[in-house]
């Protein structure tokens, strides 16, 4: 989670890429970026105004107005992201990033979008969710030929319906969407809407998985279920950087889904409704309050709330081993098994061996283990009261009475009031209720005792 001054520091981050302006003439710039830190809301600097989206870790890019038209230009390439400090992934996105820019137009909008393609094999752009012309699908084979390394496409349709889209390769697409090769697509609506509220944020991300052995840096793309890198754009806790909020905020997040498995999506200290999906604005009377959403595959989610509790607010995937990085899969279970003896003896065989978890997990995240290099550690984050032990799919709502309007900054850890806060009690706890014993099955009553034996209790009771 980036500091306030660093936010603004990598504000001016975006930079124009250096190609051949003799090859590229006919086309709009190509704009590039190097950080993985979220980007402030990109105003509109032309066409119809509206209000733009922050991209959680990443940006929205920046078009070009010609006739009317916006121009967009999208390089689809191989990319270096960080997925959180001290991993780095070798991916491929666009523009620098995976996943690539966001890109926001406006209801009725004419769009052309120019795709030129670097990597080393073909790939197309589907523009999920849109009406368009068949012909602009993206559907490599059915719908047109595919991009040829080298080569520049042009696709161009107007944005008819407004709502929260996606984009993606159609065109090996196991190899493509497993290396990263995503992004989110906003049309904003042309005026006020009956079932779209104005907000006073309005977050943006897609949920995606790798799988990253540790001690390397490629995915590897045949891999169906057993990810080991949970992430939101990329990006794995404590990379993902936290939802700024101020407090009675209206705050909408809009959340798609190109993993291959679903996320049930969950917002602590708050309901919220369920406004919008891939197929459009939900009306009033078809939501209900939720504070966990599923978020199927290939599906967008958009929820909306008012952020009235201060504080700092859990937000994750709801399946526990998605908040988890590498290193915490395939690990035998070892709870209530005393490894005392166990682990001097292998350690005389393997130096370095550490029992794993006899208690519970728990302490991992305070271990200090050695980690192959650029891995993340299974679970991490550092709060004010200890480790979070926490990783992959999760990040906070920070609601604060004093965020500025526009200030998207982290304002740091909240100050729980007095006497708002759960404390240790220092009363014994009292005895447990024992059931009456039952006659055992070889019929003498008595006979069959179930010794509940605690985890390092060596004395056997
Ligand atoms: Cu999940």
């Amino acid at each position: 989670m980036n500091s306030r001054r660093d936010f603004f520091k990598l504000g001016g981050a975006l930079a124009a890429a250096s190609v051949s302006p003799a090859a590229l003439a006919a086309l709009p710039e190509i704009v590039s970026i190097a950080t993985p830190d979220t980007q402030p809301p990109l105003t509109p600097p032309n066409g119809r105004p509206y209000d733009p989206v922050v991209t959680l870790n990443g940006w929205t890019l920046p078009w070009r107005m010609r006739d009317g038209v916006k121009e967009f230009h999208l390089v689809a390439e191989p990319v270096l992201r960080e997925i959180a400090p001290g991993m780095k992934a070798r991916l491929w996105g666009y523009n620098g990033q995976s996943p690539g820019p966001t890109i926001e137009v406006v209801e009725g909008d004419r769009v052309r979008i120019y795709v030129t393609n670097r990597l080393p094999e073909h790939t197309t752009i589907h523009w999920h969710g849109q009406r368009l012309p068949n012909g602009m699908d993206g559907v490599g084979g059915l719908t047109q030929p595919q991009i040829q390394p080298g080569k520049t496409f042009v696709y161009e349709f107007t944005a008819r319906r407004p709502g929260t889209f996606m984009y993606h390769p159609h065109a090996d697409e196991m190899t493509q969407m497993a290396m990263g090769m995503m992004g989110f697509w906003v049309t904003h609506p042309k005026s006020r809407h009956p079932h779209i509220a104005r907000v006073d944020r309005d977050f943006c991300f897609l949920l995606n998985a790798y799988d990253i052995e540790p001690g390397s840096a490629t995915p590897s793309i045949m891999t169906m279920l057993d990810f080991n890198l949970w992430t939101w754009n990329s990006r794995a806790f404590p990379g993902i950087d936290s939802l700024n909020v101020r407090l009675n905020d209206r705050v909408r997040i809009r959340i798609g889904n190109l993993t291959m498995t679903n996320h049930p999506i969950h917002l602590h200290g708050h309901e919220f409704e369920v406004t919008g999906t891939d197929g459009g604005p939900i009306p009033q009377s078809a939501r209900w309050p939720e504070v966990t959403t599923d978020v199927a595959v290939g599906q967008m989610r958009q929820i909306e709330f008012v952020a009235d509790a201060e504080g700092d607010w859990a937000f994750h995937c709801h399946k526990s081993h998605h908040t988890m990085n590498a290193m915490g899969h395939d690990v035998p279970t070892s709870i209530g098994v005393d490894q005392s003896d166990l682990a001097g003896k292998i350690s005389a065989l393997i130096p370095g061996y550490m029992a794993m978890g006899d208690t519970g997990m728990g302490g991992m995240a305070d271990m200090v283990m050695p980690l192959p290099d650029n891995t993340l550690p299974m679970m991490t984050g550092q709060g004010v009261y200890g480790p979070i032990e926490m990783g992959g799919m999760f990040s906070l709502l920070k609601v604060r009475r004093w965020q500025e309007p526009d200030d998207y900054s982290d304002p740091g850890w909240y100050k729980q009031p007095a006497g708002t806060q759960a404390h240790e009690v220092s009363a014994p706890p009292p005895e447990a209720t024992r059931a009456p014993q039952a006659a055992s099955p070889q019929g003498k009553a008595g006979d069959v005792e179930v010794n509940v034996r605690k985890p390092r209790d060596h004395s056997g009771h």
